[in-house]
């Protein structure tokens, strides 16, 4: 992103080159962090494979929160905002989603990851265990991970949500309601995803326990 194309102005020195470049550093140091996160995660979804004979991961996705949905954020969560704050009130810039196949991946992945020496949970939540009241599954961690700068070593903060397949399948369409203004029977629709959530939720455990029957007579 060019200082030119730059689609906002950050609140304490907006027009400031020093503030750009701050900004640009910061946006970088998220996008090495996910590539330190999302190699980790390879390597580790191999090394299961070889030890398992199948993965965990079903796939990857990663963003970088634009500028907008930056100060959007912001504004809605009422935060006391400025340039040299944001990453320790927003923790969520950097975005990976794991998705898994099934529901004992999710612990499974969260457990190896936990367990790298240079990764740091900072914050667990868990919508599995106690989904939101709108039916909204998902882990969410919030790690420090340490990028290499040519000033020293910093820990940035990466947010990693690890859900099924069927999980994700539920929460794109709920998003997609979510970030649609002009919606007519919202209250219905939403009625009618949290009984969704519910059938996910079965298919889910369903899913799980047949995986789980088919794998112990597989190893007797
Ligand atoms: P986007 O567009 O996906 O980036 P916090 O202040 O950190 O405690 P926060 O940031 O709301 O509160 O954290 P939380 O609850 O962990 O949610 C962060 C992200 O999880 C959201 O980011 C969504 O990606 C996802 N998420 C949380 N709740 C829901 C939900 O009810 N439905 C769906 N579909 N996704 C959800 P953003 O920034 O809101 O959105």
């Amino acid at each position: 992103m060019t200082e030119q194309n730059l689609p906002v102005k950050f609140p304490n020195d907006p027009t400031s080159l020093k503030a750009l470049d701050n900004f640009r550093t910061l946006m970088l140091n998220y996008r090495s962090a996910v590539q330190v996160v999302e190699t980790k995660i390879h390597y580790l979804d191999q090394e299961y494979q070889i030890q398992h004979g199948h993965t965990l991961v079903d796939s990857l996705q990663s963003r970088i929160k634009s500028p907008e949905s930056i100060l959007e954020k912001a504004q809605r969560k009422h935060l006391d905002f400025n340039f040299e704050s944001l990453p320790e009130q927003m923790h969520d810039i950097a975005g990976i989603r794991i998705i898994v196949r099934f529901e004992d991946d999710i612990l499974a992945m969260e457990r190896r990851l936990e367990k790298q020496p240079d990764i740091k949970v900072l914050k667990r939540k868990d919508y599995v265990a106690k989904p939101k009241p709108n039916g909204y599954r998902s882990l969410h961690l919030i790690l420090a991970v340490p990028v290499y700068l040519s000033a020293g070593v910093q820990a940035v903060t990466v947010e990693v949500q690890i859900r099924t397949i069927a999980m994700n399948f539920w929460a794109s369409l709920e998003h997609e309601l979510s970030y649609k203004k002009n919606v007519r029977h919202q209250d219905e629709l939403r009625r009618e995803l949290i009984a969704k959530a519910e059938l996910v939720h079965q298919l889910d455990q369903d899913m799980n326990g047949i995986k789980n029957q088919i794998r112990a007579e597989e190893n007797q």
